[in-house]
């Protein structure tokens, strides 16, 4: 899969490279051919179209970077729309507060559903869950027997009841997930060869008796428009939350793949890679953009790059901090990095240099709290950011107000960032300040903690 595309796209930037510099004809001719081969990658013309735009307005407005070559920035603006236009990050499944978790399996006829029942039990099982499945497949004779099969083939639960009613049969089935302690009920439904209004309110009454945490649209990558097509009509009917991909080890041209997403709005969660049931697999837009751009060498110089600016900003906050003009902006400047970077903890923990700050082993990142703080900052006036001492009394009042918070979580938030300021002075005076000057800070993007 994406093999076409792929040689399409890198021709393209190939003819770029010749060029010396990005002008708007290049640009456009490039554009144009980038457009085909999408459309001959089966991709959705609709998301086609907003992908060209996309790129032509972000090729525009962008500063250029001179470290950049044309065809390199091309890339670079192809590759993040590419991310965008597949998710931008990797999408995990729910699960719900109050066992059991329903996951309902719904789709087409022969797109993989019961497959994937399997391989999903088999995955959340070595993730510590504990599933059992259900078919509520009552229209082909031999369908619930194949999910029984594949049961005993993994070595897990399947509910089978006599009963002849789809509803009756989920009911029971989540009855006996609650009694024997089953984390997650994995519901394999029957499939139509085309969406019908029977098979649809079918699915809305399981919808609402099962209250599914996840309802999961599967579809079959080899049919190519048509799987987006019924993704959304799936969509429309019933509120899918995310979309299993089946069967991309086959040779599709990716059109699916790169258009549900956008058409449907909604992630597209696994991956089915073969007929064996470990053949599921996260999706990750960052890896299959890079697999379809097929071009290791110029990413990594892209990513280099883009990490030596942010080395660049780094290195700034960090003498901001010495010299303490380090605003509340700067602050949460910081916090967004660190939200994209994932747990503190582990990064410091590397680095021998931070030993002696006392508790910082205790340092934890909590995504809610980073989202508070973040908002009371953005609550506040250029000048309150810029400047701290002026935030009395009333506008506390109504940056708790405009943040959702209180005044109490706003008081702490300015003390520890005056105590942040006070600590870094006295450390650039001292001997950690020296040293810190020698020290090269080798997380690009995150600051050394105060
Ligand atoms: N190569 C490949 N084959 C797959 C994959 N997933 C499912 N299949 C095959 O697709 C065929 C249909 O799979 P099923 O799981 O029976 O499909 P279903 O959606 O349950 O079908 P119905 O219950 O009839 O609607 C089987 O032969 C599977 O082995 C995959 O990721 N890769
Ligand atoms: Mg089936």
């Amino acid at each position: 899969m994406f093999e076409n595309l792929s040689e399409k796209l890198q021709r393209i930037f190939k003819n770029l490279r010749g060029e010396g510099k990005l002008t708007e004809a290049n640009m456009e001719a490039a554009l144009r051919e980038i457009r085909v081969a999408l459309l001959e990658a089966d991709v959705h013309f609709r998301v086609v179209r907003q992908f060209i735009e996309d790129v032509r307005r972000k090729a525009q407005g962008q500063e250029v970077l001179t470290a950049f070559s044309p065809a390199q920035q091309v890339i670079k603006i192809v590759r993040d729309e590419l991310i965008k236009m597949l998710g931008s990050h990797q999408a995990r499944l729910r699960f719900s507060n109050e066992p059991p978790t329903v996951m309902l399996l719904v789709g087409l006829q022969g797109s993989g559903k019961t497959t994937t029942t399997g391989k999903l039990a088999r995955m959340l099982s070595r993730e510590g869950h504990s599933p059992l499945m259900v078919s509520v497949d009552v229209y082909r004779p031999a369908a619930r027997e194949q999910l029984s099969v594949i049961g005993r083939q993994l070595g897990l639960p399947v509910f089978d009841a006599a009963a002849a009613d789809p509803l009756e049969l989920a009911r029971a089935a989540r009855r006996e997930a609650a009694l024997s302690g089953r984390d997650v009920l994995l519901v394999d439904t029957a499939g139509r060869l085309h969406i019908d209004d029977q098979l649809m309110a079918e699915l809305e009454q399981l919808k609402a008796v099962l209250a599914p945490t996840e309802v999961l649209f599967v579809a079959d990558a080899m049919t190519g428009q048509d799987a987006v097509r019924s993704a959304e009509e799936f969509h429309k009917r019933l509120g899918i939350t995310g979309v299993i991909l089946t069967k991309m080890d086959g040779d599709a041209r990716g059109g699916a793949a790169l258009s549900i997403r956008s058409v449907t709005g909604q992630p597209i969660k696994l991956v089915g890679t073969g007929e064996r049931f470990d053949a599921l697999e996260p999706f990750h837009p960052d890896r299959i953009a890079s697999r379809i751009l097929g071009m290791g060498d110029v990413l990594s110089i892209i990513e280099k790059v883009e990490q030596t600016i942010d080395q660049r900003k780094a290195e700034e906050m960090q003498r901001k901090l010495l010299e303490n003009e380090f605003t509340l902006e700067d602050f949460r400047d910081q916090l967004r990095q660190l939200r994209k970077l994932g747990p503190l903890e582990s990064l410091l923990s590397m680095i021998p240099q931070f030993g002696p700050l006392k508790g910082l082993k205790n340092v934890e990142i909590d995504e809610k709290e980073i989202t508070r703080v973040v908002a009371i900052i953005d609550s506040m006036t250029p000048e309150e950011r810029a400047n701290h001492m002026i935030i009395n009394g009333s506008r506390r009042r109504r940056i708790a107000r405009g943040s959702g918070t209180t005044v109490q979580e706003v008081n702490r938030l300015l003390k520890e960032y005056a105590q942040m300021r006070k600590m870094m002075k006295s450390l650039s005076g001292g001997l950690l300040g020296k040293r810190m000057g020698k020290f090269k800070w080798p997380f690009p993007g995150l600051q050394p903690p105060a």
